[in-house]
């Protein structure tokens, strides 16, 4: 079964998203998401101009070795832009043969290991009573597990927070980057009132999450696990920028927290370290972003022999069509732990239909053949690409700080 068509379709129902559609000779399609937040027409390039020209003629049933002709074969090894191409082509390969097999993609990755799919959904708001408010509502919505991200003072919209209690957005429009402000110490007082404030309101049963966004040192991480560990997180996100793994060793040392990394890696060798010296509890990796799904059943079954989870990123920049391949995993893959699921938008949804679903805190990914999400190209057209960016941060005496 050939590959006759690699289509590279850019669209922006209400964000951008990039998406491959692989045609084979007797007509079966299937679709990858390539989106890379604010770099989208990177990853559109490198498709286009070098990765489309070598999938044509190429058989679509050779899964594998498609993925180590893209990855050995650029010389050029691993990568944001790259791995995000390489992720398309294989989560496109994927849907193409369980769609000629007729089967849920699900059943080729070893079949379910659970019944559904436990995610998390995003609470935030400008202060604490604000975010304790919008915590509730989720709960209202069926929600399980909680993640809960505050406004500090003094500090003005900071990541994590905005566009109304129930959504946030991190990229925005615009030819320049948002510059936002931040201040360690006003966080790091904060947080622990937050969840001080969360616990008392809530069961001590409810799972609740916490992103710090990669914006504190390894000291100043170990003294936020450590003053969290009285309201027993679910887990601590990117706690440290994770470019130094040994920061996770201090980490480690001084908190019971539990730790949770990686959707900012593209390949097992970011978390090799980090797995293998259980230095962290979840892995975030995500399909788009790191290999697809051959290339995360690695870095899962690494984790699975150090009693690592996952815990798979699942912002809205992840289009339905990484949600849906998500769920797949998610459902097959033995040492499951959580899923990240924002709700996109009403556009979105229309431009992608898709068969998965969300009942009472868990997610399904439904038993359509293949990944069960389509492309509504037509309606594609009619949202083009708007350049957009994610956010910049500053300390307060303008020093440029991680995002
Ligand atoms: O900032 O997806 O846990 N979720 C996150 C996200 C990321 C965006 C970046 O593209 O950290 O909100
Ligand atoms: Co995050």
């Amino acid at each position: 079964m050939k590959i006759v068509d690699a289509k590279v379709i850019v669209c922006s129902p209400g964000r951008n998203f990039v998406t491959l559609k692989l045609v084979t000779e007797d007509g079966v399609y299937g679709l990858g998401d390539a989106t890379l937040n604010g770099r989208e027409l990177a990853v559109v390039s490198y498709l286009k101009d070098h990765v489309a020209p070598l999938l044509i003629g190429r058989d679509a049933a050779r899964i594998e070795d498609t993925w180590h002709y893209l990855y050995k074969g650029a010389y050029w090894r691993r990568g944001p832009v790259t791995m995000c191409a390489i992720s398309a082509v294989d989560v496109a390969l994927w849907d193409i043969k369980a769609k000629s097999l007729g089967v849920p993609l699900y059943q080729l990755l070893g079949g379910a290991s659970r019944d559904a799919v436990l995610v998390y959904g995003h609470a935030n708001g400008a202060n604490i009573e604000e975010t304790v408010a919008a915590v509730a509502d989720y709960q209202k919505l069926g929600y399980k597990a909680i993640r809960a991200q505050s406004g500090v003072p003094g500090l003005g919209k900071i990541y994590g927070v905005g566009r109304g209690k129930m959504q946030y957005e991190a990229a925005q429009e615009g030819s320049l980057p948002v510059e936002e402000t931040w201040n360690t110490e006003s966080y790091l007082n904060l947080v622990p009132q937050l969840f001080a404030r969360l616990r008392k309101e809530f069961s001590e049963e409810l799972p609740l999450l916490h992103d710090a966004h990669h914006r504190l040192t390894p000291i100043e991480a170990a003294r936020l696990g450590r003053s969290l560990e009285p309201y027993h997180l679910f887990w601590l996100e990117d706690p440290t920028p994770a470019e130094l793994q040994d920061g996770f060793r201090l980490i480690r040392q001084h908190t019971t927290t539990p730790i949770a990394v990686g959707e900012v890696f593209n390949s097992v060798y970011d978390c090799e370290r980090l797995i293998k010296e259980q230095l962290i509890d979840y892995i975030r990796t995500a399909v788009v972003h790191a290999g697809g799904i051959t290339h995360m059943r690695k870095i899962a079954s690494l984790a699975e022999m150090h009693q690592v989870r996952t815990g798979c990123h699942g912002a809205t920049d992840m289009s339905p069509v990484c949600m849906a391949a998500a769920l797949h995993f998610d459902l097959s893959v033995h040492n499951f732990g959580i899923q990240e699921y924002m709700v996109h938008s009403a556009e979105t949804d229309s431009v992608f239909p898709h068969k998965y679903s969300f009942s009472n805190g868990f997610m399904y990914p439904g038993d359509a053949p293949g990944l069960g999400v389509d492309i509504n190209e037509e309606l594609a057209a009619k949202f083009p690409y708007k350049q957009a960016y994610l956010p910049v941060n500053r300390a307060l005496d303008g020093t440029m700080h991680s995002w």
